[in-house]
C-alpha cells in the first residue's frame, strides 16, 4: 500500500511542473498578439513538422479597449471579464486553435491575468472586447460577476493604493500593480470564478497557464485557486495528467519575495537568465562566455526543473518589466541567434522562444515612447494576418524568430538531445565555447572580434564576428 501511496502523491505533484509536452518536443513559442487563426495554421504548417511542443498564447479574456494610447499591446493586461473575445479572435475561432493545435501534438499554454481587472481610472462603460459593460470607478464588472467587495482596497495600506514599495510584502500582494484593481483572491468567491474560468480553457484543451503577476499574489492563494483544477481534457491528455503551471514571479534578488516561494504551485519564470546571459553576449562588465562553464544553478538561478527559461519576454523587450538594457532581442539578430542558440543547447530549465512584432521604435533621451504600440493592425484596428514569404520567413511586420533557420534548427537540436549531459566543455578563456550533450550533439560559439577559432585541423573553422553555432 505504502509504495503506491507514494507514488500517487509524486504523481499529484509533478503535474504542475510537467509542460505535458509530447515526449520529444522540448520548447514552446510566446506567439506574442498572434490571432488564433494564424496560431492554428502554424501549429500545423511549421510548429509541428518542427518539433516544437507548444505555443504561449496573450490573453485569451475580454480586455479593456483603450483609446490613449490607441490599442496598447497592453491593454489585454487590464480585463474587464473571462469571455473569450479578444482582437485574437472570438471563442469559436479559439476552440478551433486548440483543436488543431493539439491535434498536431502541439499544446497551448493561456496566458491567465487573474490578480487583477482593469486599471482604477478606466472609467465605465462598453468599450471592451466583447462589449461588456463595466464601472472601474465602483468596480463593478456585471459580466463576471465581481462587485466592490471583491476588490482589495480595503487592505492595502500604501499612501496612494498603489504598490510604492517592493520591500513591503503585503503591499506588493494587496495593493494595485500600477492602479491596476487588485482582486481578493483570499475569498472563496473570487477564487471560484478564477477557477471557472481556468477550468473553461482546460475542458476546451488548454495544457497549462502562465500565471501573470503571480509576485502580486499571496502563494497560498494561488494554490487555493490551482487546487480547485481540473485534470487535463483526456481527448488528448492522459487521464490524471495535471494543467502545466509557470508563474512570472520577477526575482532579481534584493526582494523579500522570490521565486521559489512559489514553487509549491508550478514553476516559475528565472528572470535572471536572460538578464545575464545578455550581459555575457554583450560582453558587459566584464562577462565572457569562458564564464558559462557552469551555467544554471551554478549561477545562483532556481532549480533546472522550477525554471521556465527565456533570452527575452513580450515585457523587456521593449523596456516594460525586468532585464534592463542587457536583454538580448531581434533587434541585435546577430547577438540573439547566439543567445537562443546557446539557451536551446543547454540542458537548464524549460526553454520558450519568443516571437514577436516589429513596432516603430522612437527613442527620446535613450527611451523607446512607441514601447506601448500594439500589433501590426489594419486601418480598422483589427490585427493584421501573419503572411509567409516564399522564403518561409513572416510578412506583415511579424519577426517570427521561431522561424529562424539558426533558431528553428536549435530547437531540434534541443529535442534531439534531450537528457544527454551536458559535457566535454571546452573554451579559450575569452569568448569561444565548445562543449556536447553527451554523444548526440556538439556545438561551438565564437563571440570574440580577433580571433578565428582553430579546430583539430588547423582551419579557421569559425572566423571571427561571425559567431556561429554548428549544431
Ligand atoms: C499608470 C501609472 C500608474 C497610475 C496609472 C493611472 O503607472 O502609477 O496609477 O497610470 O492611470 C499600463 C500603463 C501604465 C498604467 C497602467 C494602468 O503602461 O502606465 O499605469 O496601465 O492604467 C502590462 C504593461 C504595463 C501596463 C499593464 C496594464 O507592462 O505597462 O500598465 O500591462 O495595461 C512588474 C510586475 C510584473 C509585470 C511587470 C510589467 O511584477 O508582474 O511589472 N508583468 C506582468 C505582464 C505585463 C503586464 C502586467 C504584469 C500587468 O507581463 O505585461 O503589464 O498585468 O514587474
Ligand atoms: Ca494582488
Amino acid at each position: 500500500m505504502g509504495i503506491y501511496f507514494l507514488l500517487f502523491i509524486v504523481g499529484l505533484c509533478w503535474g504542475q511542473y510537467n509542460p505535458n509536452t509530447q515526449p520529444g518536443r522540448t520548447s514552446i513559442v510566446h506567439l506574442f498578439e498572434w490571432r488564433w487563426a494564424d496560431i492554428a495554421l502554424e501549429c500545423e504548417r511549421y510548429l509541428a513538422p518542427n518539433g516544437f511542443g507548444g505555443v504561449q498564447i496573450s490573453p485569451p479574456n475580454e480586455n479593456l479597449v483603450i483609446a490613449d494610447p490607441l490599442q496598447p499591446w497592453w491593454e489585454r493586461y487590464q480585463p474587464v471579464s473571462y469571455k473569450l473575445c479578444t482582437r485574437s479572435g472570438n471563442e469559436a475561432e479559439f476552440r478551433d486553435m486548440v483543436t488543431r493545435c493539439n491535434n498536431v501534438g502541439v499544446y497551448v499554454y493561456a496566458d491567465a491575468v487573474v490578480n487583477h481587472m482593469c486599471g482604477g481610472n478606466a472609467g465605465a462603460g462598453n468599450y471592451s472586447t466583447c462589449g461588456s459593460y463595466f464601472n472601474a470607478e465602483t468596480k463593478d464588472f456585471p459580466a463576471v460577476p465581481y462587485s466592490a467587495w471583491d476588490f482589495n482596497d480595503a487592505k492595502c495600506k500604501s499612501r496612494s493604493g498603489d504598490i510604492e514599495d517592493y520591500q513591503d510584502v503585503p503591499q506588493v500582494r494587496n495593493c494595485r500593480l500600477v492602479n491596476l484593481l487588485d482582486l481578493a483572491l483570499e475569498k472563496n468567491y473570487v477564487r471560484s470564478k478564477i477557477a471557472e474560468y481556468m477550468n473553461y480553457l482546460i475542458d476546451i484543451g488548454v495544457a497549462g497557464f502562465r500565471i501573470d503577476a503571480a509576485k502580486h499574489m499571496w502563494p497560498g492563494d494561488v494554490k487555493a485557486i490551482l487546487d480547485e483544477l481540473k485534470d487535463l481534457n483526456t481527448k488528448w491528455f492522459s487521464a490524471g495528467a495535471k494543467p502545466f503551471i509557470y508563474q512570472e514571479v520577477i526575482d532579481l534578488g534584493g526582494e523579500p519575495i522570490t521565486g521559489s516561494q512559489y514553487f509549491g504551485n508550478g514553476r516559475v519564470t528565472e528572470f535572471k537568465y536572460g538578464a545575464k546571459l545578455g550581459m555575457v553576449i554583450h560582453k558587459w562588465n566584464g562577462e565572457k562566455m569562458a564564464y558559462l562553464k557552469n551555467w544554471g544553478e551554478g549561477w545562483g538561478f532556481v532549480p533546472s526543473d522550477r525554471a521556465l527559461v527565456f533570452v527575452d519576454n513580450h515585457d523587456n523587450q521593449r523596456g516594460h518589466g525586468a532585464g534592463g538594457t542587457s536583454i538580448v532581442t531581434f533587434w541585435d539578430a546577430r547577438l540573439y541567434k547566439m543567445a537562443v542558440g546557446f539557451m536551446l543547447a543547454h540542458p537548464y530549465g524549460f526553454t520558450r522562444v519568443m516571437s514577436s512584432y516589429r513596432w516603430p521604435r522612437y527613442f527620446k533621451n535613450g527611451v523607446d515612447v512607441n514601447d506601448w504600440v500594439g500589433p501590426p493592425s489594419n486601418s480598422d484596428g483589427s490585427t493584421k494576418s501573419v503572411t509567409i514569404n516564399a522564403d518561409t520567413t513572416c510578412g506583415n511586420d511579424w519577426v517570427c524568430e521561431h522561424r529562424w533557420r539558426q533558431i528553428r534548427n536549435m530547437v531540434i537540436f534541443r529535442n534531439v538531445v534531450d537528457g544527454q549531459p551536458f559535457s566535454n566543455w571546452w573554451d579559450n578563456g575569452s569568448n569561444q565555447i565548445a562543449f556536447s550533450r553527451g554523444n548526440r550533439g556538439f556545438i561551438v560559439f565564437n563571440n570574440d572580434d580577433w580571433s578565428c577559432l582553430y579546430a583539430l585541423i588547423f582551419s579557421c573553422l569559425f572566423p571571427p564576428a561571425r559567431p556561429t553555432a554548428a549544431a
